[in-house]
């Protein structure tokens, strides 16, 4: 129903320091010169606001700095500080500049920055489900982390695991935020030990590829759907939504962490579709699209403009 005319606020998250990738930070770039605020206005006919909550950060400087510091420390978890820092005010632009009612598109940037936007989005809505559609499942605590990269732990932060390990500077994330049972996965293909074990001591719903072809996506999302709601049917729900979820073969390659056979094209689409048929979608993120990780212009557009797809239709573009 576009008749009450509904706001969408577009915070802006071009950050590229939870991975070791440039170029992840234009996303957010990318999605707006393709049309992806006229898209919302026009096809949709919501308003759009645009919220920057790191213009005044110099990021490039800020982690040239950071990688200058961490030659000689080696620390286990890279750039914690400037994750932190960058998480923090996308935390509170979230909180402070996004009233109830009003639709949160957070445009990433990697998917450590998922740490700002679901801390901010909890603030509004305590007991949101989020969907987490990703190949990875983010879930590595500052313990368990092989890579160091910080975009494979935003949940674990996010579900305060660890906490008593975290660097000082990630204490601003408030305690008891996320629960384990409000959160579902789909599309997973590429999960680390130490997180098949979080997994599995947690009891978190995770459906995988396996369960995606064994089941079909409609059951899927509708089973995810039923436990991250907790038997509230007007359970606000979140999609955090990372691109490398898709197939690259079917449109998605400029990805940092890309993995064969995912999500294809329809099935990435449909859970959107079918998430905002529920009426209670309070926010999406969109995150690791990296343009500058394309062979060449048309693998960037096809990975560009499956974002901006992902947004329409979660917005409700393609309901009838
Ligand atoms: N992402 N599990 C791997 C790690 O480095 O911890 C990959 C993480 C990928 C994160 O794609 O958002
Ligand atoms: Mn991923
Ligand atoms: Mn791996
Ligand atoms: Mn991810």
């Amino acid at each position: 129903d576009n008749s009450e005319n509904r706001t969408c606020k577009i915070v802006l998250a071009p950050f590229n320091g939870g991975q070791p990738h440039g170029g992840v930070d234009l996303g957010p770039e990318y999605m707006l010169k393709h049309g992806l605020k006229q898209q919302i206005e026009e096809a949709l006919q919501w308003k759009t606001e645009i919220v920057d909550p790191l213009k005044d950060l110099d990021l490039e400087k800020l982690k040239a700095e950071a990688d200058l510091k961490e030659k000689e420390l080696k620390p286990k978890i890279k750039r914690a500080d400037l994750v932190s820092l960058a998480n923090e005010k996308i935390y509170h632009a979230c909180k402070d500049e996004i009233k109830k009612g009003e639709f949160q598109l957070t445009l990433g940037g990697d998917h450590s920055i998922a740490i700002g936007s679901i801390a901010g989005l909890l603030s509004r809505y305590p007991d949101a489900g989020i969907v987490w559609i990703d190949a990875h499942a983010d879930i590595n605590t500052v313990n368990t982390t092989e890579s160091g990269n910080l975009h494979g732990c935003p949940v674990s932060f996010l579900a305060n695991m660890d906490r008593h390990d975290w660097p000082e500077s990630f204490k601003w994330i408030p305690e008891k935020l996320l629960r384990t049972n409000k959160i579902a996965y789909i599309g997973l293909r590429d999960v680390d030990e130490g997180e098949k074990k979080i997994l599995r001591d947690n009891n978190i719903k995770a459906f995988s590829m396996y369960h995606v072809d064994r089941y079909g996506i409609n059951s899927v999302v509708e089973q995810a759907l039923e436990h991250v709601s907790q038997g509230d049917k007007d359970c606000p729900i979140m999609i955090s939504y990372d691109v490398d979820a898709i197939d690259p073969e079917a449109s998605v390659k400029c990805t940092g962490t890309k993995v064969d056979y995912g999500l294809n094209n329809r099935e990435a689409l449909f859970l959107c579709e079918r998430i905002c048929e529920t009426g209670n979608v309070v926010a999406l993120d969109v995150v690791e699209v990296n343009p500058s990780l394309g062979a060449d212009e048309n693998e960037i557009l096809k990975t560009v403009a499956m974002g901006c797809s992902i947004v329409r239709c979660t917005l409700g573009e393609t309901l009838l």
